[in-house]
């Protein structure tokens, strides 16, 4: 490395004087505070807006080169943005984390506390939500020129507490702090219908919503790396068409005359907490519908201010549907061809078709969303028309029936979309597969073409840059910074692996964040913990097909071996969990409230405790998703085979050097065959061996007549191990496994146990574990989600982007 004299390059030191003369003209103009008045909460308000600026500048000069080229723009619908905090994205992109440190150090603050005063926007519940946050950063890192679309909600995802183990869900609230990233456009408000009548005139169809609601638009900007591009995501916010009703007030009902817009509200009030379960819920429809309209109206508006010829919609739009929930869409789109602009409706059907693409994250059928013809006709009368056309003309022209839209008595909104969209792409190479074999199968058949695989990945500027200094310095020192913008760039790392004094310094950087992890957790939940134990972490939400069960079950097996031969050479782990439960999934709860029982018992057991803790991270979120990634070395990925679409965190986890113990199930496939099979722990049935599995009779009880260990921790379920106040509590859990265990805990037990005592001798000898989860580092380039972005732009969307 070259070396400088100043402390500071002299870039930065220009810098650093500018931000800090920005960050007292905001406190004092923006804010409104003097800096001796001024509280943590009013610095970080004046910071973010001074980085605000310059991410604005670059926004509006992205939009004039994009009007400019008359490029094609990329439009991402999706109902949920889990974005996390902003202001250190924002600093690492810009390339004015040094500066700021300098600017605030002067100002007698520092920045990480700073930086950690931001509330996380919780705006989506899990990989799904996670994945549109990674996705407008990799856009904006490339160049192309694209707009997010979703909800302003008020609330995000719930704020998780743990009362006597149980999970207890309460309001977040992170509007309740301004929010400084955003601009609120008042003057751009939209209308949107819900309900009413559909009648003729002169051959034209015209809907008459019952109720119409505003949309009001708050644009946030999204700078990508170096800050040379910025998009804008702009989340819509409910609100009433006459706010008040003066009326009723005068008559002295103060309740009915704030009615109008109370109920507006609500639309754009809460997130709904489901990952992976079916909400069926009208207002979700609302939410949905909303979000749409409002969206599709903008998108057209910006069209038709750039051109005038409807047919070259394909050409300069792409709209992509995350998931389901935008399904409306199609038939929204299709209304707004046909009724309002008298587009002929088959040539409508095709012109939204050539924008509209759909992405599909899970084949779980308790996932796939349906509604009801009557709850969704009495919404949406005219689209419930539309899209009995759709299917109709579809049915007409493949006669053979791939599957209607119209099935079991309900709109399938899955068919919906495959049928709207001319691409229709799955997220890891093992799920597209299993799309065309089973829930799109017969759509398959008849649109060979349609669906493409399109592997996710993640933002390495927020999941290793920002959240792994000591790791992202080692390998910028070592093969140069291009790695941040080209992540493939890993791979130039190959060659120091074999050298001894490269591997220390890996394995250095990663005892340094776990050093930094254990300080926190003793002073953040009391929890003393040895930085040279084994961080096991399972992270995500809490589902049956992710099987924290199975974890905590060897758990127990272990604290039981442990027990048996306390003298014996075990290899201290602490096993770290992280995750939310949708308040009414009540199994998931109760595994919730196992793992806390558990934990109790074990880091109070004398004998054990030294080899073996059990933490349960309460409020599981992106920013302790960014503490928790950088200090692991195992990750937990043991879903069962074929139900997790693709996974993004098992990518976090290799790119920061945590080896994977995992099943053969979503993106896990690819991470094995990219790092090799030499350095992931594979265990487990296969997706279709879980098939075959579940046709056999008995299946769980035999594979517990098979295994000691695990009767032996189902024993300890039944009685009353970890709740003696009251035994039966776990017995739900245990029957569930002994009984039908759909998803084959008890059979792929065994495997498992197995493959985590590997992983535990493996351990042992630390300079090959740290060899290997370099390894994992250096051939986790693939996984960017600048490469997942590069691919939906070729395959799917046709745009090109305008930086290189
Ligand atoms: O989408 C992620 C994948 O990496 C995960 O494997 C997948 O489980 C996740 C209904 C969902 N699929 N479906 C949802 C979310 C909210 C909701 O209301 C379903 N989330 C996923 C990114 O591809």
């Amino acid at each position: 490395m070259t070396q400088t004299l100043h402390a500071v390059p002299a870039g930065d030191a220009i810098d650093a004087t500018a931000l800090k003369a920005d960050v007292l003209k905001h406190l004092t103009f923006t804010i409104g505070r003097a800096p001796e008045d001024a509280a943590l909460g009013d610095w970080r308000m004046a910071l973010s807006f001074a980085v605000r600026d310059r991410i604005t500048e670059s926004w509006l000069a992205s939009e004039r080169a994009a009007r400019e080229a008359g490029a094609k723009r990329v439009y991402y619908l999706s109902l949920e943005f889990l974005i996390g905090r902003l202001l250190e994205d924002a600093l690492v992109n810009l390339g004015l984390a040094e500066a700021a440190e300098v600017a605030l150090r002067d100002l007698g603050l520092a920045l990480g506390e700073v930086v950690a005063d931001e509330p996380d926007a919780a705006l989506g519940n899990g990989g799904l939500g996670r994945l549109a946050a990674c996705f407008m950063e990799s856009l904006a890192t490339i160049g192309c020129p694209a707009i997010g679309y979703g909800i302003r909600y008020e609330h995000g995802l719930f704020r998780q507490q743990f009362e006597h183990g149980r999970q207890v869900e309460l309001p977040e609230l992170w509007l309740e702090q301004q929010h400084p990233w955003e601009f609120e456009r008042p003057g751009s408000r939209l209308r949107v219908g819900f309900g009413g009548h559909v009648h003729q005139v002169e051959g034209r169809t015209i809907w008459h919503p019952a109720e119409e609601v505003e949309a009001e638009a708050f644009d946030t900007p999204i700078v990508g790396w170096e800050g040379q591009w910025a998009n804008p995501l702009r989340l819509w916010s409910a609100r009433a068409v006459y706010p008040f009703d003066l009326n009723r007030f005068n008559h002295g009902d103060f309740r009915g005359a704030a009615e109008p817009e109370a109920l507006a509200r609500t639309i754009s009030r809460v997130l709904y907490p489901d990952d992976t379960t079916d909400e069926g819920k009208a207002l979700r429809l609302k939410q949905e519908y909303f979000f749409v309209a409002a969206s599709l109206a903008d998108i057209l508006c910006r069209f038709e201010r750039d051109f005038d010829d409807l047919a070259l919609l394909p050409e300069k739009v792409a709209i992509q549907l995350n998931d389901t929930h935008p399904a409306v869409a199609g038939p929204e789109l299709v209304r707004l061809l046909h009724d309002e602009r008298g587009v002929e409706f088959s040539r409508a059907v095709e012109i939204a078709r050539g924008c509209l693409s759909y992405t599909n994250h899970t084949l779980l059928p308790e996932a796939l969303e349906s509604w009801s013809e009557g709850l969704f006709g009495h919404l949406l009368p005219r689209h419930l028309e539309i899209i009995e056309r759709i299917d109709a003309e579809h049915y007409g022209a493949h006669p053979d029936r791939p599957g209607s839209i119209f099935e079991h008595g309900e709109i399938q909104m899955g068919t919906l979309s495959f049928v709207m969209a001319h691409k229709v792409n799955g997220v890891s190479a093992l799920h597209t597969e299993l799309m065309k074999e089973t829930v799109f199968e017969g759509l398959h058949q008849v649109h060979p073409d349609r669906i493409v695989n399109q592997t996710n990945g993640v933002t390495p500027r927020r999941w290793l840059k920002s959240c792994n200094a000591a790791l992202s310095d080692l390998i910028t020192e070592t093969i140069g910074a291009g790695w941040v913008r080209d992540l493939s760039q890993l791979e130039r790392l190959e060659p120091h692996l074999g050298d001894g004094a490269f591997i220390n310094r890996y394995a250095a950087a990663k005892r340094a964040n776990k050093a930094v992890f254990s300080n926190w957790l003793a002073g953040d939940y009391g929890l003393k913990v040895d930085p040279d134990a084994m961080f096991d972490a399972q992270i995500k939400r809490i589902h049956e097909y992710k099987r924290q069960h199975l974890n905590i079950l060897q758990t127990i097996a272990a604290w039981q071996a442990i027990h048996d031969d306390p003298q014996a050479d075990w290899t201290p782990r602490l096993k770290i969990f992280g995750g939310k439960a949708a308040p009414g999934y009540h199994f998931a709860k109760d595994i919730i409230r196992l793992i806390n029982d558990v934990a109790a018992r074990l880091n109070a057991d004398p004998v054990t405790s030294k080899y073996l803790q059990v933490i349960f991270l309460p409020n599981y979120n992106v920013s302790l998703a960014e503490r928790i990634i950088p200090a692991s070395d195992l990750s937990e990925q043991i879903s069962t085979a074929g139900k997790e679409a693709s996974g993004t965190g098992n990518m976090k986890f290799a790119l920061n050097g945590a080896l994977t113990i995992g099943t053969l199930d979503g993106a896990n496939v690819e991470i094995r065959e990219q790092v090799g099979p030499e350095n992931f722990f594979l265990f487990g049935m296969t997706a279709a061996e879980v098939t075959a599995r579940r046709a056999v009779p008995d299946h769980a009880r035999r594979a517990i007549e098979g295994s000691a260990p695990l009767a032996r921790a189902l024993g300890a379920l039944r009685d009353g191990t970890f709740s003696p106040d009251e035994p039966g509590r776990y017995h739900g859990i245990a029957d569930n496994i002994a009984g039908g265990d759909h998803f084959l805990v008890a059979s792929d037990f065994a495997a498992y146990h197995a493959a985590q005592t590997d992983v535990s001798r493996a351990y042992g000898d630390r300079e090959t574990w740290a060899r290997m989860a370099a390894r994992n580092t250096a051939r986790s380039g693939w996984f960017s989600s600048d490469r997942t972005i590069r691919g939906y732009m070729g395959e799917i969307w046709g745009a090109a982007p305008l930086i290189d």
